[in-house]
């Protein structure tokens, strides 16, 4: 029998190792690596259901010019000459690339040299821009290098763990997991810092709700009161860092206990509760993600956050970290090789010995000798008509920036867009001149560096479908043909990687942590068989720091004002992610199983807000901003704070007519950093009246436009499920319905429209429409796609002895839903989320709907007392 292939997980930072079997052309089982150091076996809901994305739904499969499938020879030399012409005619600046943190570390390398090196010009901005770069900002301010002082080990080892501003149990689950190992076996502290009440919340030791962008206050008071307890550690201070003129002072005004809990909006004896356990334990890891970095003071916030762990010298030991965790697989290994317009190569800036050492070891003719443009900056300068020929690779950021309005407008306006992709149509591809087919997933082949700067092997158990090719091949066969043939001469992954590895050690006498000499040599064989490792062991255990006198600094950090709510624009707008959902759910949304925890895009609000506005659970509801509206599902929340609703980043124009978080965020970005302040945009609500809601399901993957107000689609077993509503006469939906056998049931009194397609005795598709009534199962129905002889008894959309609708799907391992979940609770007087497991499974594989059913056995709980008083 075949042996399963060991790869690492496409989505996000933690990096889990996989084994994966093929079971066919495109098919294959999935299971966790056991022998990999992030995960140890383990996988999260996304992980687990990769198998049901490598299918070819939406491939893109052949290079297109336009709408017209073109060879590679042809797409390749139209790039590289659209290119060439506009660099001799404009200058090297006149030409983008923007790329991500979801490349590997060998595609990426060659496209940072392409542009910094051949081309001449720095403006290669990536996605990690959005995601990481107030991080890096904060680490080089602070260590002097880009260095993350954490390993997923120290987790194992921390008494005290923070979480700020992360929802770690929905976006990085099997460091959740981890956490909540171990708390299990050393009875090590949690607490979460974040405006929400999230499932990473659920079982905390302490929730801290803080006012948003209030995180400076917070670390500075907590950094005050460390100081006033005698808790900082002068011999630390004293041998291994530096403090900025001023530093004390500012630190002992304004920052005691009652001003912090104040400005945090959070109940002083909270607070102090907090303060108090953190003062107490040394080995504390503070985690951090885009709570933090998505502001537009994320790179104070960071160092707000490093301050105190320099000032209590909880860095350098086992347990005690700042630890800022990346979101995407790769967002290191981006790092790793300078992709972003603020970084050279290989952990090096543009000093001018750095440009010079750079340019020597690539052979380079024109080398960036100062920084190209950030995103946000890099979008406006192709709006503005400054940049005439753009590449986008892997990513979408007609979605996935802020103000995407604009953005979509400066790709249309853009003479000259290449996007590569693997799927044909993208809310960013529509706008292309020429779409490149990459190899995916499953595919590609090279390196990935995660959070804890493990790097590990990708490997393909797939051949490449179409003609798709991989990213490091399509850039430098357009190197090639832009005129530098020998640069770009390499014929499979590890040349590049031992090109980078030896790029690290380049003149390296220590001066950069970042050394993979020991990778520069090695062979094809020894990368094809390529153990996870870690590099950089334990940063800074001697303390010392890359910075020119060995000292780290503590930054000086100043809460800026905190906005009062404007007149028109009185709520706040954060955004995030779901559990089951992958950005902008090109791949997760091909997984019907992931697609029923979360069917539409929500826009959650605390129910006294909702009173106020006159907006119920479930009404429609738009959201409206300085940049632009789009309209959501409501979802009434206690999780919320007054004032602050929540949208979710994943929906597109390919899925949906409504749910385009990106149109909303300002363009607002971090001084040192660039990156946007997703998490905090002034807003307002209102509710959207309709006459009447619906769905449809239909077979097969075929994307239909509705012809309605409302139409969100997901995958379901054989078709998709649209939820539709609208105002007007719904009977021009039945225009979408597939041909063949009508049997229709239409009740003009009650407003319902029941509609089935049935074709060879398969069901084709339904409609059901109602305007005052309930709707019924969808479940049944979608089952009915799979079901031979169906008639006209399908209107009646429930078969004999049929179970009432399963709800949201809490656990997607085994396809349990939230009404079958409460139900099993309530009946068999279930006390804990082990006792779920045992009685209907749930939660018992991957894990990741533990913190929900936590959650539901509280809220069954306090209803049945509610009930029982
Ligand atoms: N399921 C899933 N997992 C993912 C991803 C995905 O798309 N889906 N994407 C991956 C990527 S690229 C990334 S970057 C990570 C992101 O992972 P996270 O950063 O954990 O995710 P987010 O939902 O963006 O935001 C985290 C939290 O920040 C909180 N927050 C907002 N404002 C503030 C504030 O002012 N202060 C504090 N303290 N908190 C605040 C929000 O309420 C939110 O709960 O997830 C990765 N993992
Ligand atoms: N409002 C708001 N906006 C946000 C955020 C937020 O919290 N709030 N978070 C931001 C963050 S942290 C991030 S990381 C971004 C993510 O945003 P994006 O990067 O725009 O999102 P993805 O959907 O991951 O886009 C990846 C694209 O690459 C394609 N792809 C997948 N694999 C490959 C491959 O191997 N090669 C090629 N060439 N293409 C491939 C996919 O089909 C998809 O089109 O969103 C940012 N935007
Ligand atoms: S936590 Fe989940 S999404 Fe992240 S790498 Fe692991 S399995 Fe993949
Ligand atoms: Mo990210």
């Amino acid at each position: 029998m075949a042996e399963p292939i060991r790869t690492t997980c496409a989505y996000c930072g933690v990096g889990c190792g996989i084994s994966a079997m093929p079971t066919g052309p495109r098919s294959v089982v999935i299971n966790g690596d056991a022998a990999h150091p992030a995960n140890a076996g383990r996988l999260c809901s996304k992980g687990t259901h990769l198998g049901e994305t490598v299918g070819l739904t939406g491939r893109l499969l052949h290079p297109m010019v336009g709408s017209r499938r073109a060879s590679w020879d042809k797409a390749l030399d139209l790039v590289a000459k659209k290119f060439r012409e506009t660099i001799a005619r404009h200058g090297p600046d006149s030409v983008a690339f923007y790329v991500s943190g979801q490349l590997l570390t060998e595609d990426y390398y060659v496209a940072n040299k392409l542009m910094k090196g051949f081309i001449g010009s720095a403006n290669i901005d990536t996605n990690s821009r959005l995601c990481m770069s107030s991080a890096v900002a904060g680490h080089n301010r602070a260590f002097g290098e880009d260095i993350v002082p954490a390993s997923y080990d120290d987790l194992d080892e921390a008494d005290l763990i923070v979480l700020v501003g992360s929802n770690t149990a929905w976006c990085h689950p099997i460091v959740y997991q981890r956490i909540q190992a171990a708390r299990a076996a050393r009875g090590a502290k949690l607490v979460v810092i974040d405006p929400r009440r999230t499932e990473t919340c659920e079982d905390a030791d302490l929730h801290l709700a803080v006012k948003p962008g209030a995180d400076v206050a917070l670390m500075n008071g907590l950094l005050a009161w460390c100081v006033a307890e005698g808790m900082t550690d002068p011999a630390f201070l004293g041998d291994s860092v530096t403090a900025p003129d001023g530093f004390w002072d500012h630190i002992g005004t304004g920052h005691d206990l009652w001003t912090t809990a104040k400005t945090c909006d959070i109940a002083p004896a909270l607070l102090e509760q907090f303060f108090r356990l953190f003062a107490a334990t040394p080995r504390t890891v503070t985690l951090f993600s885009q709570g933090i970095n998505q502001s537009i003071r994320g790179t104070d916030q960071v160092n707000a956050i490093i301050n105190v762990h320099l000032a209590t010298g909880r860095i350098g030991k086992p347990g005690a970290a700042p630890f800022s965790i990346t979101g995407q697989p790769n967002a290191m290994g981006g790092r790793e090789v300078g992709g972003l317009a603020s970084t050279l190569a290989a952990h090096m800036d543009f000093a001018a010995d750095n440009v010079a050492r750079v340019g020597r070891f690539w052979a380079a003719p024109t080398m960036a000798t100062k920084p190209g443009l950030k995103a946000v900056d890099l979008f406006r300068a192709i709006g503005e008509g400054r940049i005439k020929a753009l590449w986008v690779m892997a990513t979408n950021p007609a979605v996935s920036l802020p103000d995407a309005g604009r953005v979509r407008e400066a790709l249309e306006t853009c003479p000259f867009v290449v996007v590569s992709d693997i799927i044909a149509d993208t809310d960013t591809s529509v706008h292309a001149d020429v779409r490149l087919p990459a190899a995916g997933w499953g595919e590609k082949d090279g390196t990935v560096t995660n959070s804890d700067r493990t790097i590990s092997r990708q490997r393909p158990f797939l051949t490449l479908p179409g003609e798709a090719q991989p990213d490091w091949w399509i850039v430098t066969q357009v190197a090639r043909r832009m005129g530098w043939r020998n640069a770009f001469a390499y014929d499979r992954p590890a040349d590049i990687w031992r090109e980078h590895a030896r790029l690290t050690a380049y003149q390296n006498d220590g001066a950069r942590l970042l050394n993979l000499r020991a990778w520069a040599t090695i062979g094809n064989d020894a990368y094809d068989a390529m153990e996870p490792f870690r590099w950089g062991d334990t940063p800074f255990a001697d303390g010392r720091f890359p910075t020119p006198d060995g000292k780290a600094r503590l930054v000086l950090t100043k809460q800026m004002e905190v906005q009062a709510p404007l007149k028109d624009w009185p709520m706040t707008l954060n955004t995030g992610r779901y559990r089951d959902q992958w950005h902008t759910m090109t791949r997760t949304g091909l997984a019907p199983k992931l697609a029923r925890h979360r069917e539409e895009p929500l826009v959650e609000i605390h129910p006294r807000d909702a009173q106020a506005l006159g907006i119920g659970d479930r009404d429609l509801a738009q959201v409206q901003t300085a940049q632009g509206s789009s309209l959501f599902r409501v979802m009434l929340s206690q999780g919320q704070r007054v004032g602050e609703i929540f949208t979710p980043i994943h929906w597109t124009d390919q899925v949906s007519s409504g749910g385009r978080t990106g149109l909303l965020p300002r363009p607002l970005v971090d001084p040192h950093s660039g990156q946007p302040g997703f998490k905090s945009t002034p807003a307002s609500v209102e509710r959207v009246a309709t006459e009447w809601k619906g769905f449809l399901i239909l077979r097969g993957q075929e994307p239909v436009k509705l012809p309605c107000l409302w139409s969100t689609k997901i995958s379901v077993p054989g078709g998709a499920l649209y939820e539709v509503a609208g105002n007007g006469d719904a009977a021009r939906l039945e225009a979408c319905l597939p041909k063949g056998e009508r049997v229709e049931a239409i009740d003009q009194t009650r407003g319902t429209r029941r509609v089935a397609i049935i074709r060879e005795g398969k069901l084709a598709g339904v409609l059901f429409i109602t305007r005052t009534g309930l709707l019924p199962s969808r479940d049944w129905l979608i089952g009915q796609l799979s079901v031979e002889g169906v008639g006209a008894s399908v209107l009646a959309a429930r078969g004999p002895g049929s179970q009432p609708d399963k709800g949201a799907t809490i656990c997607v391992c085994f396809d349990i839903g939230l009404n079958q979940i409460v139900a099993a609770i309530r009946e068999q007087q279930l006390l804990d989320v082990p006792a779920i497991g045992k009685a209907i499974g749930a939660g018992t594989n991957c894990g990741s709907c533990r913190p929900a059913l936590a959650n539901l056995l509280k809220e069954t709980r306090q209803e049945t007392l509610h009930a029982a008083e």
